[in-house]
């Protein structure tokens, strides 16, 4: 059994850190039935959906996975870049405190789940605006003794690591290669996001079915053409609020 920790989106969505895009106007009803429909779609693939109530004073809380990591040994969890943000952790570490042992980032660390891409016992950790240096040392630490191998990748030109990379399958990635370095990645092979879709490279792998946004269907037929089963999910709205579908939940695996 898969239990997915989502968050209801806040009252003050529209008041949400943004890095790389203009701030427009966020239709919040439109935002929440977008995430119910997400939650939904996780539902549907087997996700026991543990909703946390929303936090209307922590604008950007609804993307619960910058809060933490989640390890089969192990959560850990994070602390955010951005000063705003750091609130947020306090919930989510007491729902996953249910699952796992909990491990904390320490200042003056930070890292933002975000910038945490897991590929079986290896470990890519995005060094962007928001993960920095001490918070990359932090997890290594954690992490030796389960036997993970954490790499560090620079990130530019977009938010988090997982902005621009996430995992197709085991030994395959969708990317977008105009944001990170792609030698840390040798060992696998790479699906490209299209071109006009460079924001499409955050992806939601699930068992062996990908959660993808529907607004980008030109990479949506790159992944398809490679024989795997896409669902999709609207994802606009929240995407103003520079969030995408790995961002709206954490993925305890093997829960009851
Ligand atoms: C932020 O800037 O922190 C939020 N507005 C968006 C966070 C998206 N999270 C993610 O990609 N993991």
């Amino acid at each position: 059994m898969r239990v997915a920790i989502t968050r209801e989106v806040s009252e003050g969505l529209a008041r949400c850190e943004l890095t790389h895009v203009a701030r427009i106007e966020i239709d919040l009803a439109l935002a929440r039935r977008q995430h119910e429909a997400y939650e939904r779609r996780l539902a549907e693939l087997g996700c026991r959906v543990e909703r946390l109530p929303a936090a209307d004073d922590m604008p950007d809380s609804v993307f619960v996975e910058d809060a933490a990591v989640v390890f089969d040994e192990i959560a850990l969890i994070a602390r955010p870049g951005a000063q705003a943000r750091r609130g947020e952790v306090a919930a989510v570490a007491e729902a996953l405190g249910t699952y796992r042992p909990l491990r904390r980032i320490e200042p003056p660390g930070t890292l933002d789940g975000g910038d945490v891409l897991v590929a079986g016992r290896r470990v890519f950790i995005g060094r962007s605006s928001r993960t920095n240096r001490d918070g990359i040392d932090q997890v290594r630490r954690f992490l030796a003794p389960h036997g993970y191998a954490v790499e560090a990748v620079g990130v530019a030109g977009c938010l988090h690591l997982k902005s621009a990379v996430t995992l197709l399958a085991a030994d395959m990635l969708l990317a977008n290669r105009t944001w990170i370095p792609m030698e840390p990645f040798g060992a696998f092979e790479i699906v490209d996001v299209d071109p006009a879709e460079p924001l499409g490279a955050n992806a939601l792998l699930l068992g062996d079915t990908i959660v993808y946004p529907a607004e980008f269907p030109r990479t949506r037929e790159r992944i398809e053409a490679r024989g795997f089963t896409v669902r999709t999910v609207p994802a606009g709205e929240l995407a103003k609020a520079e969030g995408g579908v790995t961002c709206c939940s954490l993925i305890v695996s093997g829960s009851r």
